[in-house]
């Protein structure tokens, strides 16, 4: 069964929103004595009474802003807390209280009553909170949120017990190289909706020739048994004109759109990215109250073949990147500057589309992916998967239906990653993926779903689970580093391998080359800049090769720009395969990728 509906906090008519955003109080319980806080209740009282506190801005990551080795590498709970104001005039109101993403288990109560767990990192949860708030006066919220990975956590990770100079020290050791970032990620936001609200929105969208058919489903929350709401919905174009003749009554039916300004992805349409709005109305007879919500929307079709994926009935090809939520000092958290320059960057380049790698991006991210018409292969937090059991799949179907959840809705959303890189080769992995993807097909049969797959084609148990095939391979770097000369012939082949093996369409997910901006050796030479050229330029030749046989579908180079990673001497400050540095600006090859890449645009 779906989950109850978790609609993005949007401002109307009928609705308020309020932001905890800011600084916090924060603290860190000692590191021989980590569960103190719990022990002690620390969430009964104000945090600076029972600790030192400093103040956390969030959102961020909480590892890089100070100059603590030790808060950096921290490893179990850190305490935050903040205190604020609800208005006497909410009193009316239901109030909830929405956390974008806490890494990775957050407890969080409120004026000393524990109201919510989470567990999963970047994924909203909210609860309602309008029977333990108190209106008009100061309120508190206290959260603790624990960064620890282990086997059945998604990722997962191991935490060891090490020999250090002063004692033993836990560590959390993972297999996967992106730092472990940890903290409120993303907003707490306040927000109200009144007694009777709109609590869902399900969309099916339909283009048949020059119409299209929009099929609506609103849930709707906090209906007394024998009340009948009346529920409205309307269409609006970009220009915030109505698009229908009549507003469709019901919580379920059908909206007709004539000539509809269709959603297409970047290089395909003048205006890519074009969005509707979807009004619901829900009117209660006898409540003094309606509710408003406003929903972006894009009408477009997608569908899928065993060689191609098309939108509005046109196969797409797939340029662009594997990315991070990856910046400096704020790690991995919301920063809209950040998020602003990676479009402005991905539209110079030239690319249409990337892979959320490795787990969920913001909605503010995705907002700017839907409105720019970025294709978005949106990759749940599964990395690495191995030591398959019941518990890990439990977690691994919620983090699905979390992110579908969320977004559903969503025109960019084209493709699911189940997992990135799991070790597919192993005898239980076969039925341990049918079960996730048949999961995922349950909640969403509209789109198609993928692995970004790295074990080898002959080896693979879970490929025949999917829609469409993706490939991680690191030709000239992870193997036989240094020979540029192998790499088409070997992309070629493996792409092709892929396509015999499941008869399903084909696409490179990640490849690419560390290197070390300003670094120049002739002839290439690995790290430098020039080696990365030759890398992307060899790779360019197999896809020019594979494109004309039919069944490849896209290519995706490993990594947009520079990110942090774990310690370890292969890392120079972290993953260096961007082609812009963590500071956003280019590298060498940055300007051979935005030749190719706008010369596809060109083909279109
Ligand atoms: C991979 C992973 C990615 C790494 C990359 C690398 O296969 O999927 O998360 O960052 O290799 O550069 O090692």
């Amino acid at each position: 069964p779906a989950l109850p509906g978790l609609l993005y906090p949007r401002e109307s008519e009928s609705r308020e929103v309020k932001s905890l955003d800011g600084f916090w109080d924060f603290t860190v319980p000692p590191t021989n004595d980590l569960q103190k806080g719990h022990r002690e209740g620390w969430f009964s009282s104000s945090l600076s009474k029972v600790a030192t506190v400093m103040q956390m801005p969030v959102p961020s990551s909480y590892n890089d802003i100070t100059t603590s080795r030790a808060l950096r590498d921290h490893v179990g709970p850190v305490w935050y807390e903040k205190s604020f104001f609800i208005p006497a005039s909410w009193k009316q109101k239901r109030v909830f209280l929405r956390f974008g993403s806490v890494n990775y288990f957050a407890q969080v109560w409120l004026n000393s009553h524990l109201l919510m767990n989470h567990e999963m990192g970047h994924l909203p949860f909210e609860a309602e909170i309008t029977s333990t708030a108190i209106f008009g006066e100061r309120n508190w919220i206290t959260v603790a949120v624990d960064n620890t990975l282990i086997q059945t956590s998604i990722p997962q990770g191991k935490i060891v017990d090490t020999e250090a100079d002063n004692g033993t020290v836990r560590v959390q050791t993972y297999t996967f190289d992106f730092f472990n970032y940890a903290g409120i990620h993303r907003s707490v936001l306040l927000h109200t909706k009144p007694r009777v609200f709109v609590e869902d929105i399900n969309i099916n969208i339909e283009v048949i020739n020059d119409k299209s058919i929009i099929k609506y489903a609103i849930e709707i929350g906090g209906l007394n048994e024998n009340e009948t709401p009346f529920c409205q919905v309307n269409l609006l174009d970009a220009d915030d004109q109505y698009s229908i003749d009549e507003p469709s009554t019901g919580t379920q039916g059908i909206l007709k759109v004539a000539s509809p300004h269709l959603w297409w992805p970047r290089s395909m349409d003048s205006n890519p990215g074009y969005m509707y709005t979807l009004e619901v109305t829900v009117i209660v007879p006898n409540a003094t109250e309606l509710d408003i919500y406003r929903l972006p929307i894009g009408i477009r079709s997608l569908r899928w073949t065993n060689k191609s994926l098309l939108i509005n009935e046109k196969p797409i090809y797939f340029r662009g990147f594997g990315r991070h939520e990856d910046s400096a000092i704020r790690g991995r958290g919301l920063d809209l500057v950040t998020v602003a320059r990676d479009h402005e960057l991905l539209k110079w380049v030239g690319a249409n589309a990337y892979r959320t790698s490795h787990y969920p991006y913001s909605d503010e991210v995705l907002d700017v992916a839907d409105r720019l018409g970025f294709l978005i292969v949106n990759e749940c937090p599964s990395v690495d998967t191995e030591n398959f059991s019941p518990t890990l799949l439990k977690r691994h179907k919620q983090s699905l239906s979390e992110l579908i959840r969320r977004d559903k809705n969503r025109p960019s959303v084209v493709m699911w990653s189940i997992a990135n890189e799991p070790r597919t080769q192993l005898p239980e992995a076969g039925l341990y993926f049918k079960q996730v993807a048949h999961h995922t097909k349950t909640l969403d049969p509209t789109r198609p779903i993928t692995i970004a797959l790295a074990r080898g084609v002959m080896e693979d148990k879970a490929g025949q689970y999917l829609d469409v095939i993706s490939f991680n391979r690191y030709n000239a770097w992870y193997s036989n580093t240094g020979r540029i000369d192998m790499i088409t012939n070997r992309v070629i082949s493996e792409a092709q391998a892929w396509h015999y093996k499941y008869n399903k369409p084909v696409l490179m997910s990640e490849y690419g080359a560390d290197t070390m901006p300003g670094l120049h050796e002739l002839p290439e030479y690995v790290w430098s800049e020039e080696y990365q050229m030759e890398t992307m330029s060899k790779h360019f030749e197999a896809f020019d090769k594979l494109r004309i046989q039919g069944f490849f579908i896209g290519e995706f180079i490993w990594n947009f720009a520079d990110f942090r990673t774990a310690q370890t001497y292969t890392r120079v400050g972290g993953n260096k395969k961007g082609i812009f540095t963590r500071d956003r600006q280019p590298k060498m090859v940055a300007h051979h990728v935005r030749k190719r890449y706008h010369a596809l645009n060109a083909e279109q």
